[in-house]
């Protein structure tokens, strides 16, 4: 089975082609990426002698349809993923995330092979801070920012694509991820290696915003089940069930880390900041069997600070540009 990732420099993407390099050597992988400021191929080197890479771009017709001609399943990651930098600068949301995935989706209808197409439960919009209702797969897109905006976009794409053209394609709608090689303008690993270079860790608000965090490998392990067994033109919600919000992460990771649970600042918010995130998963359990592996959020994210602890060769390189970043911001 030949398999193209794309966006498998990037955070997810890079912890999938680990996945599948060990758990699914049937998998001949092929890395399509453009390694923007977001990607890196050293979130390859464990794996880079299986792997063939192409650096590249998903916008590129031309690369894009030789590459699927060569492929019998599409995995697509690639996506601008940082909501601050969407409210900095949309544009390059607006071509990868929606120029992009037509392009893909272009491919795989002429060349008819079969697509995987990862999304986010912030197409959805947000849930009240008091409410107890979740996301489900009917739930209508609201999206608040420019990053939403364009995976909505996408995901809509897709849905028009299995329609009106019979393209073979699943859909996921996953929450908040954490784990190894996520960069370090995200919100865990930030405040980590803030913790680790001296800096202290940013907090936006008062903290109340709640998102539902899931291991990266827990995401992971979902798309393959929906690769082996998910039915064709569905959509899937994935998340582990376990919600905190901002103020009690940043605790844990401090209590962690051995600080003073009270050693952060509180920086200003973000603009439409969305308030909670939950995505109701009984689909993908009860019909695919999927349940998280890391239900233990304390032990997931003792073992992610110690990552980042051992791999400073790995996000040392990005942190002076990513602060100084947010400095422009005030964040
Ligand atoms: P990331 O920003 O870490 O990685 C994105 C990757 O895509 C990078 O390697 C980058 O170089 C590549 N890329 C960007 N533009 C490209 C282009 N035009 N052509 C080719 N490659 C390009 O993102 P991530 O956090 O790994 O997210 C991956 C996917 O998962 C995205 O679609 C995102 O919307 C979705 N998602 C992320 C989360 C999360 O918590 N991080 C949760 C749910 C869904
Ligand atoms: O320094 C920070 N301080 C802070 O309080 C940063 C970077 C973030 N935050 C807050 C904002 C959010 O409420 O933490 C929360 C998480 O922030 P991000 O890591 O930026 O993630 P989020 O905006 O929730 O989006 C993430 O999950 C869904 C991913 O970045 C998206 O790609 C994915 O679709």
């Amino acid at each position: 089975m030949r398999m193209l990732v794309t966006g498998g420099a990037g955070f997810i993407g890079a912890n999938f082609v680990h996945h599948a390099v060990k758990n699914y050597p049937a998998y001949e992988v092929c890395v399509l990426d453009a390694l923007t400021y977001a990607g890196s191929r050293d979130s390859l080197a464990p794996v880079a002698e299986g792997v063939r890479f192409v650096h590249g771009d998903i916008c590129d017709a031309e690369l894009v349809d030789r590459l699927v001609a060569e492929a019998d399943v599409v995995v697509h990651f690639a996506a601008e993923s940082h909501v601050d930098n969407s409210l900095h600068d949309p544009e390059p949301f607006i071509r990868t995330n929606i120029i992009g995935t037509y392009t893909i989706l272009e491919a795989v209808r002429h060349h008819d092979r079969r697509l995987h197409h990862i999304s986010t439960d912030e197409v959805f919009g947000d849930l009240a801070l008091d409410a107890v209702d979740r996301f489900t797969e009917q739930t209508p897109y609201d999206p608040s920012s420019p990053y939403s905006a364009a995976k909505a976009s996408s995901d809509m794409l897709v849905r028009a694509w299995v329609r009106s053209f019979g393209v073979v394609a699943t859909l996921s709608n996953c929450a908040n991820n954490y784990g190894p090689y996520q960069h370090v303008e995200k919100f865990v690993p930030r405040q980590i290696t803030n913790v680790l270079v001296g800096e202290r860790p940013k907090l936006y608000g008062a903290g109340e915003n709640v998102r539902e965090w899931t291991h990266v490998d827990d995401h992971n392990e979902a798309v393959h089940l929906i690769l082996a067994k998910g039915r064709a033109g569905e959509t899937y919600l994935i998340g582990s069930g376990d919600e905190r919000n901002n103020k009690e992460i940043l605790e844990l990771v401090l209590e962690l880390m051995g600080q003073p649970t009270n050693a952060f600042d509180h920086v200003s918010d973000r603009p439409g900041h969305d308030l909670r995130y939950s995505n109701d998963s009984t689909k993908i359990r009860t019909e695919l069997g999927w349940e998280p592996r890391y239900g233990d959020f304390r032990a997931g994210l003792a073992a992610t600070i110690d990552w980042y602890r051992h791999n400073e060769w790995w996000w040392k390189p990005q942190k002076d540009a990513t602060e100084a970043k947010y400095k422009l911001l005030g964040r």
